[in-house]
């Protein structure tokens, strides 16, 4: 049964950053239903019920088959009593009560439709939620106070809830290219994010600037997004400055939203139409992430920009219970030997931490 479960006939590994987890897998209706349940969880503020959920159906993606019967969760880590009764309800009747229960009702489909606007989190929706708002109109005709950042995102809503194709994200790291090129010759554009780890669609477009020489990156992002704005390429925009500093020693970073602290500019495109005919107009609107980062934290922002959340979660996670050292998108450090362990790779990350290494395609946990 273990061997049939478990590549190589080993168990499975507790931690999702020791698996390798593929963009396919054969449990799709189960971890729908998991992360269904999971995202719910997320919207009631109740984030560890949330990453039980998730971490099933993070292991179900991990299987190299189809889970046939009930008996062989029990090899299986990470899965609770009430996963298991949802696994059990769609492996015996095609769906759960409970997860058809949650899709319909007015909470998770309002949570849903307000989350989806770019600068739109549980905790803003859910204030709209209770002040009896239920549609984007609503938002509109009650005059509801937002960000130019939620204007934005309401302006673009169809746009940016279309997925991204990874033409798209291609063009759109080439337009970026072009821009770095002109300022910093030698710099490099990396797309990251779910794109690197194999998805054909996605979110938005996650690229990462660097330059061999350290240094030489700072100020580079201003230029660009000065200079694709002033192409017409750029219908919102919102950089931060990097605010990260050695000096400040080896605590994670604080904060809920704070995941780094790079030179950054949370955008949106307005990506030229990719031809075709049939095409409603000439443009989309496209959100991009741009992340700066120096040259020696370079394998650190690339490992901590690929993805997927859950895999990034886990590997924090790894790090600092299972070696006491903590990584962040920045740096790796031991904190028994009170040293950071410098990398030039992705690889080396992985060696500093005892695991083997799990290519980007491996990733989706
Ligand atoms: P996302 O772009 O949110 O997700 P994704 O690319 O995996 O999937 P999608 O197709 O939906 O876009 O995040 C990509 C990675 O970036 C993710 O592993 C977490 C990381 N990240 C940070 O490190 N800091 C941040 O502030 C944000 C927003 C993301
Ligand atoms: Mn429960
Ligand atoms: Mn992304
Ligand atoms: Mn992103």
């Amino acid at each position: 049964r273990v061997a049939e479960l478990a590549p190589h006939g080993r168990q499975m590994a507790p931690y999702a950053c020791q698996r390798r987890t593929p963009l396919l897998h054969s449990n799709q209706p189960l971890t729908e239903a998991l992360e269904t349940l999971a995202e719910e969880a997320g919207f009631s503020g109740s984030e560890g019920r949330s990453l039980a959920f998730t971490r099933a159906a993070s292991v179900l993606k991990a299987l190299p088959g189809r889970l046939g019967a009930l008996e062989e969760l029990g090899s299986l880590p990470g899965i609770g009593e009430h996963s298991r009764r949802v696994i059990q309800d769609v492996l015996e009747d095609g769906v759960c009560a409970e997860v058809e229960r949650v899709k319909l009702s007015e909470r998770y489909r309002t949570m849903k439709l307000f989350t989806k606007i770019f600068g739109v989190g549980v905790r803003t929706a859910s204030r709209w939620y209770q002040e009896g708002l239920r549609t984007l109109l609503d938002l509109q005709e009650r005059n509801t106070k937002l960000t130019r950042q939620q204007q934005a995102g309401l302006r673009h809503y169809g746009d940016l809830n279309t997925p991204v194709e990874r033409s798209e994200a291609e063009s759109t790291s080439r337009a970026v290219q072009e821009a770095v090129k002109r300022f910093l010759p030698g710099a490099s554009v990396t797309l990251a994010g779910g794109f690197r780890r194999g998805k054909p669609r996605g979110h938005d477009v996650d690229l990462l600037l660097t330059h061999p020489e350290e240094g030489r990156e700072v100020g580079l992002l201003s230029r660009v997004v000065s200079w694709l704005d002033s192409q017409g390429l750029i219908l919102y925009q919102h950089s931060q400055e990097n605010s990260y500093g050695l000096r400040e020693g080896p605590e994670p970073l604080g904060g809920r939203d704070v995941m780094d602290r790079f030179e950054r500019c949370f955008s949106i495109f307005r990506l030229e139409a990719q031809g075709g005919p049939g095409a409603p107009r000439g443009w989309k609107a496209v959100r991009v992430d741009l992340v700066v980062a120096p040259v020696s934290q370079f394998p650190f922002a690339l490992l901590g920009w690929t993805g997927s959340r859950h895999f990034e979660r886990e590997l924090r996670r790894f790090a600092s219970r299972e070696r006491k050292m903590v990584l962040n998108s920045h740096a790796l450090y031991d904190t028994r030997q009170n040293l950071f362990l410098p990398a030039t790779s992705e690889e080396e990350i992985f060696q500093h931490l005892g695991l083997e290494y799990v290519p980007p395609a491996q990733r989706n946990a």
